[in-house]
This record gives structure tokens, sequence and C-alpha cells, in this order.
């Protein structure tokens, strides 16, 4: 396994659509050992493959904390059957817009086709920061981030914010 560089906002390969997999090879499956490793190192609770520059439709979640057993979840080709009508407000982080957060509106509950790591068909229904954090990763599918769901106010003071920092990491 191999830890990989994540991209940071502002960057236009965040903004580029993910393309599907045609078949799950175990060359995939290297990837989505990558990925997992990278968003434990970071640490962070979901990553999609585009936030490591390969901009196809693969993500990985593990909703369980550090002192947990680990419990990888792998979504390839994701798409959403079914959203309900209720939504949820959760406070939302992006290892792509690294030390912010805010608060998204998103529905409470999804139902969801996807293959699994072996390349097999599910459908599966989610619930609570599994719901949200898969419409999070499936924004950035579609080269959007959470903070793309915020105010052009909010957004735009952000993107500067995150200028700041990697200008100042840069004169170094
Ligand atoms: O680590 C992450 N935490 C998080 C918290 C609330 C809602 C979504 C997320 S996903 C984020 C990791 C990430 O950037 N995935 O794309
Ligand atoms: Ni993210």
């Amino acid at each position: 396994m191999a830890l990989r560089t994540i991209i940071t906002a502002p960057d236009p390969r965040l903004k580029v659509i993910s393309e599907p997999v045609q078949t799950v090879t175990d060359d995939l499956r290297r990837l989505m050992d990558d990925m997992l490793e990278t968003m434990y190192k970071a640490p962070g609770i979901g990553l999609a493959a585009v936030q490591i520059g390969v901009p196809k439709r693969i993500i990985v979640i593990d909703l369980a904390r550090e002192d947990e057993t680990k419990g990888p979840h792998y979504f390839i080709n994701p798409v959403i059957t079914w959203a309900s009508p209720e939504r949820a407000e959760y406070e939302e982080g992006c290892l792509s817009v690294p030390d912010l957060y805010d608060m998204v509106e998103r529905p409470a509950r999804i139902r969801a086709r996807f293959l699994d790591y072996h390349g097999a068909e599910q459908e599966q229904e989610f619930g609570g920061l599994m719901a949200t954090c898969l419409q999070h990763e499936m924004d950035h599918l579609e080269g959007v981030l959470f903070i793309d769901h915020l105010s052009k106010l909010k957004r735009d003071m952000m993107v500067r914010k995150l200028l700041k920092v990697r200008k100042a990491s840069e004169r170094v």
C-alpha cells in the first residue's frame, strides 16, 4: 500500500467529473487500498479518488473512530436511487478544504446502488453520518465541494483562507 497526496482547493483537478469504472480489477483494488491508507492517515472518514488526482467514480468510507475496529466501505459507480424528503444538517469538513467547517443540509436518508470491493452489485439504505458522508463523497465525483453548498460570501472567504495558507507554506 502507498500513501497518496490529497489535492487541496482551489485546484481545477477537484472540478473534474469522474469517469465510471468499467471492471473491478486487482489494480483498482490496489488503488482503493491506497485511498483507505491515505484517508486513515489524514485522518478522515471518507475519500473520493479524484481527491488524489484519479478521476474515477470510486469512494472509500470508514466512520470508525481511531480507537475502534476498522470498518471500511467501498463504493464504485454509486447512484442514489431514493432520497428522503426529510433533511438533516451536519457540520461538514473536507480533506481538500483543510481546517474549515460549516453546516450543510442534505437528505437525511438515501438508498444507493453501487459495486463493492469485489465488483458485486449492492443496493443499501443509509442514514445518519453515513448518508451525509456518502452524499459529500458523491459530490466530489461531480466536481462539487461542500463549500459549493454555502453562500458565495462564505465560499469566497474560505477560498481566500485556503490561498493564504498555501502561500504561507510556499514561503518557507
Ligand atoms: O473526514 C471527513 N469528515 C466529514 C465530516 C462531515 C461530513 C463529511 C465528511 S467527509 C471528510 C473527508 C473528505 O473530505 N471526504 O471527501
Ligand atoms: Ni471531501
